[in-house]
């Protein structure tokens, strides 16, 4: 197994660990060894389904598991944050981390010797799973130092919203200036969990917001229902109108903003650097946890299919899988992962990992690595198990190494030894 070694050195907040991701050949093993070569080997997953549902192709759920063969380090870079929940690089090589439960910002530099704390985002209501979701910077951030977020919102009603929201950080780097709400997932609901949610912009300077369908089942049919905002992909402008000519712009009672619907609690959202489109992560119910690639106009299924089952142990709905007019997830998890912020590593620092794409997740607590290859998953690969955290968000910084935050508050550098 890996040869694991760990150093705590004090610089600060900063602590530097080191995972030795070792070239190993113990002859042990019936495994194939190379990431090329993975189609044999068993899945990473060992524990039993939930349910004896089958997938509707090869390599759907439970694929073959991957190794990295590049000696990679994680050093712990801060420790100190505060229930982070999203992470956005600047374009100075910073991070711009939103903290869930104070409503807050931390600009941390990549070595972690810098944090600021930055405060006048409105209040949020950090009840279940809300509060200060994720944080995104204008693609212009340079020039207008504009950012994005979205957090659950107290109506004047007493109910809960997903609202998206924007600002300008300061010159001294203490506050947002000017915050203004620009879109709501309406309708508020009284529920507290299941509001998503992740911001990424299009290469027009739109976003894309997933949204949650808020979980009671008298709300998660809204998923299916184009007039309402929850369980879908939406594409707004940076004003936060609808993006003209989306694919219900044109269906009555459907609204605009819609762009993919049948989603349940996705909290995970990146472009794939290959293809170019859209990818999506999303908690399903137990034993349904998807990833889907998001396409204009298309379902994705729940909660009519899914590949779950009720946490209490029953059904959901007709317990079907598969229906004409509704996707298929590209993968998916039985038992869940409970899968949060996504990435695609897009650097030729580590070749092998090109084109992967990283998973911080919250249940099993490592960070999950897929191989794709033609849309398909071909390996997947459990990393950073010996850490036990629940991993909420993951990105690429600048140098290349990938970086992701924990519940427990740590900032963690994974790069090339
Ligand atoms: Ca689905």
């Amino acid at each position: 197994m890996a040869t694991y070694k760990k150093n705590l050195m004090a610089f600060g907040t900063t602590f530097i660990v080191i995972l030795s991701a070792c070239n190993h050949s113990t002859g042990t093993s019936a495994s194939a060894p190379a990431d090329s070569d993975t189609t044999k080997n068993a899945p990473v997953e060992t524990e039993a389904p939930n349910s004896d549902y089958k997938p509707a192709f090869a390599g759907q759920t439970r694929g073959p598991s991957a190794k990295t063969t590049t000696p990679f380090s994680v050093t712990l870079v801060n420790s100190v944050l505060k229930r982070p929940w999203g992470i956005a690089l600047l374009p100075d090589g910073r991070f711009l981390i939103s903290q869930k439960e104070e409503g807050t910002l931390r600009l941390v530099t990549a070595d972690g010797k810098s944090d600021k704390t930055i405060t006048g985002l409105p209040a949020v209501v950090a009840d279940g799973q809300g509060g200060l979701l994720d944080v995104i910077a204008d693609p212009d951030f340079a020039y207008n130092r504009v950012v994005f977020w979205d957090y659950s919102e107290r109506t004047a009603d007493g109910l809960l919203v997903l609202a998206v929201a924007k600002g300008k950080l300061s010159d001294d780097e203490t506050k947002i200036e000017n915050p203004t709400v620009i879109y709501r997932a309406t309708p508020a609901y009284k529920g507290s969990i299941q509001f998503g949610s992740r911001i990424v912009f299009d290469k027009e300077g739109n976003l894309f917001v997933s949204t949650g369908e808020r979980s009671d089942p008298e709300i998660r049919i809204q998923a299916q229902q184009l007039n309402s905002a929850l369980g879908k992909i939406v594409h707004i402008t940076k004003d936060g109108k609808p993006v003209p000519n989306g694919p219900f712009a044109h269906t009555s009672d459907a609204r605009p903003e819609v762009y993919a619907l049948g989603l349940r609690s996705p909290e995970g959202l990146a472009w794939n650097p290959t293809t170019g489109e859209l990818w999506e992560a999303e908690f399903g119910p137990r034993g349904g946890d998807e990833i889907n690639i998001i396409r204009p106009g298309k379902n994705y299924g729940w909660p009519v299919i899914t590949y779950g089952i009720e946490y209490s142990g029953k059904k959901v709905g007709d317990a079907i899988q598969v229906k004409g007019g509704m996707e298929q997830p590209i993968y998916y998890w039985d038992p869940v992962i409970a899968p949060s912020g996504i990435t695609f590593y897009d650097s030729d620092v580590i070749p092998e990992w090109k084109g992967n794409l990283f998973i911080a997740n919250l249940k099993t607590m490592h960070i999950d690595r897929l191989v794709i290859k033609d849309d398909k998953v071909v390996g997947e690969e459990r990393l950073l198990t010996d850490l036990h955290h629940r991993f909420r968000a993951i990105t690429q910084g600048k140098d290349g190494a990938l970086y992701t935050v924990t519940d427990e508050g740590q900032l963690y550098k994974i790069a090339k030894k």
